[in-house]
């Protein structure tokens, strides 16, 4: 998964045509460089769950219908979202993949939808699910994100819907916290820390990827 992840980001980078959450740890651009970012609406954007804030606007990059190219949407003016994570956490891993947990609670008379997720810790974040395939549980993109009900909440859990983390770019230490921005649709951040917790199960394989890969210990 991460070569075929540095493939997709060097690809991108090369073309010139779009950019990575990972840029987020990049040294300081050049305005010039900072420009050819910019997520363009429409284009074809790699890997999905790629989301990126940029001048005040949120840009996530999300297969329209299951299996379709991912492709930019419009950006979306960013505001503070009223959500709230109680009890975050991300399970302690050192590289390849992790995943975040926690109770996503939703104060407003109105559902509101996470469509996406950035750390610095990680080039790429997923919202998935977990499926019951052919009597194997595995874990896949949850299409159209998260919807938090109006007064309501959404538990995300081990064996259930979780943040994963694709890649992981700096080691998660047991008891520290993990930075988390959650994107909604409407442009709502949620600006979280979760804690890094040593954590083994829920063995889930993932299909989400063109590489077929799978990881253990989620
Ligand atoms: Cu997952």
């Amino acid at each position: 998964m991460s070569k075929s992840i540095r493939a997709v980001i060097s690809a991108a980078v090369l073309s010139g045509a779009l950019a990575v959450s990972a840029l987020a740890t990049a040294p300081a651009a050049s305005a010039a460089q900072h420009a050819a970012w910019t997520p363009k609406p429409g284009k074809a954007c790699g890997t999905s769950g790629t989301a990126r804030i940029i001048q005040g606007k949120a840009y996530w990059c999300v297969s329209a219908t299951e299996g379709a190219t991912p492709r930019w949407g419009k950006g979306v003016s960013t505001s503070t979202s009223p959500l709230t994570i109680a009890d975050g956490w991300a399970k302690a891993a050192d590289s390849g993949m992790s995943a975040a947990f926690g109770m996503i609670k939703n104060p407003t008379d109105r559902p509101i939808r996470v469509v996406a997720a950035i750390s610095p810790d990680s080039t790429v974040l997923q919202l998935h699910e977990v499926v019951d395939k052919d009597g194997t549980m595995v874990m896949q993109q949850k299409t159209g994100g998260f919807v938090i009900p109006a007064k309501g909440m959404v538990e995300l859990k081990p064996g259930g819907s979780h943040i994963m983390f694709m890649k992981v770019t700096k080691p998660i230490p047991a008891g520290t916290m993990v930075p988390i921005t959650l994107i909604t649709a409407d442009g709502g951040l949620l600006k979280a820390t979760v804690l890094g917790k040593v954590f083994n199960g829920a063995n889930e394989s993932y299909t989400g990827g063109s590489s077929g890969s799978s990881m253990s210990g989620m």
